[in-house]
């Protein structure tokens, strides 16, 4: 029998390997594993889509963990209510106020929880940096990798590739993804206007009603959404990044199978 060291080393290295090999090609690739981005992965893969969510930071969530101004509770209104109950999430009402807290931990954990037993897989500590594209026609096809810590260290590493059909930007204020196929697709003449100043309540609606796909190949959802189209910030309130990572998975879905 190997000692202990050796079989810890060989069981992470052969299984690790086995799930990436697996993901050399996916059907949907999420960037971002905030609000929208969990909500939109729970959503793919219950409907039966391969679907990884890299995340640059070691921990999920994005910016849920930090509540209000580090205030653990976040808020929601009414129209998200069906869906917190589809992730097993529990609210209070604030009569006063209209309007429903939750828990930021509870909502951190359960949106993964979702996501992750719907069958989609959430990778930590990968940066996604760059994407594939291909002409005649113009679209996106994936994206290219790099674990955090080798883009932290500044060092030059060539990265690796995934292969999918779509990738979701709901990489939250810094809209990255749409960033970086703005500056670097030819043709696809993206220009990511950057986020307002706050009106929550325009806000929370804009940013639903233009979720969605942004070129073939390419859907954004949450905080891109307003980076992207110039809409104005709506600070701890999260009904529409639930709903927009929910209508994303939607519409991907739609396109995926040909249907109109
Ligand atoms: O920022 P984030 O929570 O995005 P979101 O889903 O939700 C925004 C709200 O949290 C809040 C708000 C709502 O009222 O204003 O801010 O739009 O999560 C985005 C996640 O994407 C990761 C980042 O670390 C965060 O966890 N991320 C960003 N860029 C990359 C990335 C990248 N290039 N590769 C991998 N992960």
């Amino acid at each position: 029998m190997r000692n202990l060291e050796e079989r810890i080393s060989r069981a992470i290295w052969k299984n690790t390997a086995r799930d990436w090999l697996d993901l050399a090609g996916v059907d949907v690739v999420i960037v971002g594993a905030g609000p929208s981005g969990m909500t939109a992965a729970k959503y793919l893969a219950k409907r039966g889509f391969k679907v990884v969510v890299f995340e640059k930071r070691l921990s999920f969530g994005g910016g849920i963990g930090g509540g209000g101004m580090l205030l653990h509770k976040i808020v929601v209104d009414d129209s998200v209510l069906p869906l917190l109950d589809d992730f097993k999430i529990k609210y209070t009402k604030d009569e006063e106020e209209g309007l429903y807290l939750v828990s930021s931990a509870e909502l951190m954990a359960k949106l993964a929880a979702g996501a992750i037993d719907a069958g989609a897989k959430i990778v930590p500590g990968v940066h996604v940096e760059d994407v594939i594209y291909r002409e005649n026609p113009l679209r996106i096809e994936g994206v290219v990798i790099q674990w955090s810590a080798v883009a932290l260290s500044g060092l030059h590493v060539d990265p690796l590739f995934v292969v999918s059909k779509a990738v979701v930007d709901s990489t939250g204020h810094d809209a990255e993804v749409l960033r970086v196929v703005a500056r670097k697709v030819p043709g696809a003449n993206l220009d990511v206007k950057g986020e307002r100043a706050a009106y929550a309540e325009v806000s929370e609606k804009l940013v639903i009603e233009y979720a969605g796909r942004v070129m073939p190949g390419l859907y954004v959802a949450g905080m891109s959404v307003a980076a992207y189209f110039g809409l104005p910030r709506m600070g701890p309130i999260f009904s529409s990044m639930l709903l927009s990572g929910k209508k994303v998975a939607e519409l991907i879905e739609r396109d995926l199978r040909g249907m109109t």
